[in-house]
Formats: structure tokens, sequence, C-alpha cells
């Protein structure tokens, strides 16, 4: 079983999947943490955990004058600075089971809760690169940084993907070789002992177990990033689908769910208020500035309060323009209309380009079921 060497995992995580594992923790538990506990991270892994020896660890680099560059482990720590970045990772297929159930799609059947939120530490992508001889000149023709991974599919192909080189190279990207997650070692499911961290970009470009980096004019040839982790129309389907003409998932859109109350949980009549929570995030480094919250399936609305972060709330503190790579946490507690027997919950957010969600899931229906960011709607009984 090439599996047996995967490492033990939260017992409170709900499994998708256990081989490759894929897990989300329950929403409720979500929410209790503006940093996401390691364990309680969501995991999404295509393959086995690849077992990687750190003494034995080499990072290549590919496509830059003077030929390959090999790393090792101790280099990348030592030879660049230490950057830190707290950054919200959610998989394209976050709440595809909401789009599943308005129309059936093909993919892992994901809840609310395959997003997460955690500090990184690593060297910076555009410091390794310029170190080693990357100039807008020289690499003239470059468009995409290539990434792969030391895990392996039953043919021996390893998971890839791309981002563009602007993202990779810009000082503002903020893009991580990162080795540590909230303070401590990469664990092994997250991509010990390095992985790639793109804050504001799908998690399938955050590529974990990294074993080679490619600076190309060609985007990754990947299956992750040719066939798969990419939108379409409502009307295509599996007969009509033509992978070609649609680009690559990178950047997300803005995104909000309600984790507290449970959809068909029963709230007390006798409270005549609800509180409700949940979070909020956008790709791009968008900040979400709004959260709007109804309990009367989206009649009435009221804004929600945003909980403070570790940074705190202080605008002096809130990331620069463009580089909000965190997502925020709510709360608002809403008086019911007297006498409600059920209150349809629902919430939406604004990012700072004024993007909002879409109401309704089938406009934005795709075979896939990649990138629900519909108004979330929760169900409650009033006893
Ligand atoms: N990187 C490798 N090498 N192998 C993988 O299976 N899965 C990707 C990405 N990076 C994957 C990978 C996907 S689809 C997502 S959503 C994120 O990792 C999940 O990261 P996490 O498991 O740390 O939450
Ligand atoms: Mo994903």
């Amino acid at each position: 079983d090439p599996y047996s060497t995967d490492p033990p995992r939260h017992p409170a995580l709900i499994v998708n999947s256990l081989k490759p594992f894929n897990g989300e923790p329950p929403p409720a538990l979500l929410t209790d943490n503006y940093i996401t506990p390691s364990a309680l991270f969501f995991k999404r892994n295509h393959f086995p955990v690849p077992q990687v020896d750190p003494s034995k660890y080499r990072l290549q680099i590919e496509g830059l004058l003077g030929g390959t560059i090999s790393l090792t482990l101790e280099e990348l720590k030592s030879r660049f600075p230490k950057h830190t970045v707290t950054a919200t990772l959610q998989c394209a297929g976050n709440r595809r089971s909401d789009m599943h159930k308005a129309k059936q799609v093909k993919g892992l059947n994901w809840g609310v809760a395959a997003i997460s939120n955690a500090t990184w530490s690593g060297a910076r992508l555009r410091d390794v690169l310029y170190h080693y001889g990357f100039d807008t000149e020289v690499t003239a023709k470059a468009r995409h940084v290539q990434f792969e991974g030391l895990d392996l599919d039953v043919t021996g192909t390893s998971y890839g993907a791309s981002i563009p080189l602007n993202k990779a190279v810009s000082e503002e990207g903020d893009v991580l070789l990162a080795y540590e997650m909230n303070g401590e070692d990469l664990p092994k499911d997250h991509g010990y002992p390095v992985r790639v961290i793109v804050p504001g970009t799908v998690g399938a470009r955050n590529v974990k177990w990294l074993g080679k980096i490619i600076v190309s004019e060609e985007e990754s040839q990947s299956h992750w990033q040719q066939n798969d982790y990419k939108g379409f129309p409502p009307g295509t389907d599996w007969d009509t689908v033509d992978y070609k003409s649609a680009p690559a998932i990178q950047e997300l859109p803005v995104q909000s769910a309600i984790t507290q109350p449970a959809d068909g949980s029963i709230v007390d009549s006798n409270m005549e208020e609800v509180t409700v929570k949940g979070y909020a995030w956008s790709g791009g480094g968008r900040e979400v500035v709004r959260v709007d919250v109804s309990v009367d399936g989206g009649k009435t609305w009221h804004v929600a309060e945003f909980q403070n972060s570790e940074e705190g709330q202080k605008p002096e503190l809130s990331p620069p323009p463009g580089q909000a790579w965190a997502w925020k946490l709510w709360e608002i507690t809403i008086p019911f209309p007297e006498g409600a027997q059920e209150l349809e919950l629902v919430c939406k957010a604004v990012d700072s380009s004024y993007n909002s969600q879409p109401d309704t899931v089938l406009p934005i229906w795709n075979l896939r079921g990649v990138l629900n960011n519909s108004w979330h709607r929760v169900k409650v009984k009033v006893n």
C-alpha cells in the first residue's frame, strides 16, 4: 500500500477521500481560530505523501542562464532572508457540494471548509531567482514559473502547476518557498520540507513537496494546469468540453460562508435573535471590505462585524492595498422576525474592487464544480 507511510491525521477532520487523503475541518471548528492550527488545516493530496529525507533534499531550478541549480535545504534557509506571510489557501473545489446539489458535478464533495489560514515562512521566490541570475533582459521570453512536486502518480508523473512570471518575481507578490507553517517545520501533509505559497492564488498552484522550479516561456504542461482546475460555462458538458478554450484558474473570486449555526440546526425561539459566524476572503490580494448577512433569505440585510485578527484591526496595521492575503472572520447577532418557524441565513462578501458574490449557483454551475462563490445559505429551525 503506497499510502502506508502517510502521516497520522486529526480525528476531527471530515474525510472526503482516504487514499489519497482529502479532509476538511468541521465548519464550526474552522472559525474558532484566525490562524488555523496545522492539524485542522484542510488537506488536499492527489497521491501518497512522499517521504523526503531533509539531508538528501535538493531543490532544482531550471531555465536560468548557467544551467540547472541545485540547492540543499540548509542553503535555502541560510542564503536567503526568512520572510513570513499570513495567507489563506482555498481549494478551487471549496463548496462543491452545494454546486453538486443544484446539478451533478465531478469531484471531491467539499463542504465550506476546503479553505484555511496560516502563517508561512521561507525564502521569497523572487530573492532566490534573482540570486541565481534571473534578469528580465536575459530571461526576456520567460512568462511562467513552473513547479514540480516530489509526489508521483502510478505512472511516475509528478504533481505540477505554474504561475505567471510577474506574480513570481514581483516585490508585492509575496510568493514564498516556505519551509515553516505556523512557526514549525512544514507538516508532512502540507509539503515537508518545502512548498510554494502563492498568496491570493488558487490552492492548486501552491505546490507541496517542491522538487523543481522551471522558469519558462510555457505554462506547466501538467494535467492539473491544462486539463483540470479551469472554469467553463454552465452549458458545457463532458461531451463538448474543450480544455484548451479556458484559462487555468489563478486568482480566485470573492468568497464567504457561514460556519455557525450549522445547516439544519435548531435555534431557541425565546432567544429572539441568532448569532451568525463565518469567514470571508478574496483572491489576488483584494481585501474583503464588507460582509452582508440576512436571516430572511436575502430580503433584508445587516452588516457583520469583523473579528480581531492577530494583527488587530487598526488601519495602520492592515495590509497594503493589493496584499490582503488573509481571510477575515466575521460575526453578527440578528433579531429574527416574531413567529418565524424557519430562518434562511445568507451571507455575501464585497471586496476592495467591489466584486461581490452571485446570488444563486446555477448561473455559475460548471461540470467540474469549481469556483462556487454563490451566496452561502443555511436553513435553521426555530423552536
Ligand atoms: N502539491 C502537490 N505536490 N501535490 C498535490 O496533490 N494539491 C494541491 C496543492 N498543492 C497538491 C499540491 C491542491 S489542489 C491544493 S487545494 C493545495 O495543495 C492544498 O494544500 P494543503 O493540503 O496544504 O491544504
Ligand atoms: Mo485544490
